[in-house]
């Protein structure tokens, strides 16, 4: 097998955002832009020489035309085997517990998780290091010095390396395995849930569910464990043939784009349980019948009822949640008396914690929890997690938040997403609040007197990294709590997003609507960082 070293130029703009490198498709297609990132990672990520890799994506277009690219770079680079899924497909949790339970160097995946799919779409690449997580910010920067630096790759020549057939093949010195994507996965949920009192439940009709693959990554996964293993009735997965585009749709489970399934859980007819996931399979939303479950509350009922869990059973370490999050799990975590800690937005930063043991359950409020089970966030494993506590509680979803909320009090929770908008707009909006921090404290806003206002830092507690500048947070003494940062997942302009949380410990008081609860903060937030005039913008984006 000849060893092609191909001559290229360094691009400025491979710096992996939240969630690794994401672009429009279009620029991932000019020559050597995929290339040299995947020669970043080898260049980097020395222990691939020799090693094993995982590789697999959501299956959004360009995917297969990307593994074919990886594979032959990864032959050329000595890589000894590349563990494949099926039709190059993983979802972003079956590739971290494939990552870990084969004791592999590590993964590359491919995938722009919610971001919409298509030629004219966007496209992304992550690498994650062998703990199954994505690589933590010294890994991301050092492949991002190597982009800048690169002059040449290495590929091989050869045809088109087949996807699709299970088995092992060699590729010049490397050995391909194409592997069932769903297996390993599977048993994990098996091993961490109760899958037998799940069957009986679907069995005995109690729990009618939905679950909205969004036409992306989970469909597999979805049928196998919910229809097939579980029993839960045919046509309880819909949308659940994965395309390359996500059948046009935007594979972000929320109320806005996954509205099919909010609909069948609302009204005379709805399910007792709905669910949605995400292009990569990391996220989700839980719906029970006539309720949202924000995913920070989902957070926190989890945390509160972890004993009622198989997997979990002999109680959890601590907890950890996103700096944007709600504080709902971390009155959790006081009852309980285990560590809450507050991260960065991003689940590379929950990885420290986990390795150390330090927490068992984490989350954000986009849409994503997990636990120590994987190092990613994990949507089928949350609507599992749901689904067996619906077992043994034998309650409505609605019941069970509305206990919880009873007793620990209720965070009130919405965040307002300005897509798209100027770059230097959004800059100047968050330097002008940025200007604004120090003056706040001890001021009054509306009738709400301002606690604290700074911009987050974090020291990781583990190996005492630092990560600044990470969102501006302004509390206020009644617990409520106005967020403001800038997105780095998008791929068009700047997105802001402005998180609003209340808190309300009165029982009588916490059915309220949601949007009215926190229309006075919504008018501080925009009051106070000029977003109408900055931005030009009256209405956000999306509500979540
Ligand atoms: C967003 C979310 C963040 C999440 C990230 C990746 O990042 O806010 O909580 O970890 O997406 O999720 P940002 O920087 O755009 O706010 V996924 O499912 O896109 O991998
Ligand atoms: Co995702």
């Amino acid at each position: 097998m000849k060893i092609i070293t191909v001559t290229t130029q360094a691009f400025s703009d491979q710096r992996p955002g939240t969630s690794g490198l994401r672009k429009k498709v279009k620029q991932f297609q000019a020559p050597h832009y995929l290339e040299n990132f995947v020669q970043s990672i080898f260049d980097t990520q020395t222990e691939l020489k020799g090693g094993t890799l995982v590789l697999g994506g959501d299956g959004r277009y360009y995917n297969r035309q990307a593994i074919q690219v990886i594979l032959r770079m990864a032959a050329a680079n000595g890589v000894a085997r590349v563990m494949v899924g099926q039709g190059g497909l993983l979802s972003t949790p079956a590739a971290s517990c494939i990552i870990r339970k084969y004791k592999t160097n590590g993964g590359i995946i491919l995938s722009a998780s919610h971001n919409p799919g298509g030629p004219d779409a966007d496209f992304g690449i992550k690498f994650n290091t062998p703990n199954g997580g994505p690589a933590a910010e010294n890994v991301t920067e050092a492949i991002f010095a190597c982009t800048r630096k690169i002059s040449e790759y290495q590929t091989i020549a050869c045809g088109e390396i087949d996807l699709d057939t299970i088995g092992a093949r060699p590729l010049g010195e490397t050995r391909v395995d194409i592997i069932d994507p769903v297996a390993d996965y599977a048993a994990l949920m098996e091993h961490l849930f109760d899958f037998r009192r799940i069957k009986q439940m679907f069995d005995s009709g109690l729990l009618r569910m939905r679950f909205d693959a969004m036409h992306a990554i989970t469909g597999p996964y979805a049928k196998h464990i919910l229809e097939d293993t579980l029993g839960a009735e045919p046509g309880t997965v819909i949308n659940g043939d994965p395309k390359e585009d996500f059948g046009g749709g935007h594979p972000d489970p929320n109320l806005v784009h996954a509205h099919e399934v909010v609909a069948l859980s609302m009204g005379h007819n709805a399910v007792d349980f709905a669910a949605a996931s995400d292009g990569d399979g990391d996220r989700s939303m839980i719906l029970g019948r006539n309720i949202f479950v924000t995913p920070s509350d989902s957070l926190a009922v989890m945390a509160a009822n972890a004993h009622h869990i198989k997997g979990y059973a002999n109680g959890i370490s601590g907890v950890a949640r996103s700096m944007p999050t709600s504080q709902a799990v971390d009155r959790v975590a006081a009852a309980l008396g285990v560590d809450c800690y507050e991260t960065p937005t991003g689940w590379k930063f929950f990885g420290n914690l986990l390795d150390a043991k330090r927490i068992t359950l984490c989350g954000e409020e986009s849409f994503g929890t997990g636990s120590d089970h994987v190092r990613e966030k994990d949507g089928l494993w949350a609507v599992l997690f749901w689904l067996n506590l619906l077992a043994v509680r034998k309650q409505p979803v609605a019941k069970i938040v509305q206990q919880h909320w009873q007793r620990f009090g209720r965070n009130f929770y919405t965040r307002y997403d300005y897509e798209g908008i100027d770059t230097g707009a959004a800059n100047d909006l968050m330097t002008h609040l940025q200007m604004q921090l120090a003056g706040l404290p001890g001021t009054t806003l509306d009738g709400y007197k301002v606690d604290y206002a700074d911009n987050f830092a974090y020291t990781d507690p583990v190996d005492g990294s630092i990560s600044e500048n990470q969102g501006i947070r302004i509390g206020f003494t009644d617990g409520s709590r106005i967020v403001y940062r800038l997105s780095g997942t998008g791929t068009k302009g700047a997105t802001l997003r402005v998180y609003l949380e209340a808190f309300e410990p009165d029982p009588k008081k916490q059915r309220r609507e949601t949007a009215t609860v926190m229309q006075p903060l919504v008018e501080i937030a925009t009051a106070l960082a000029e977003i109408v005039s900055r931005t030009g913008r009256k209405e956000p984006t999306v509500i979540t």
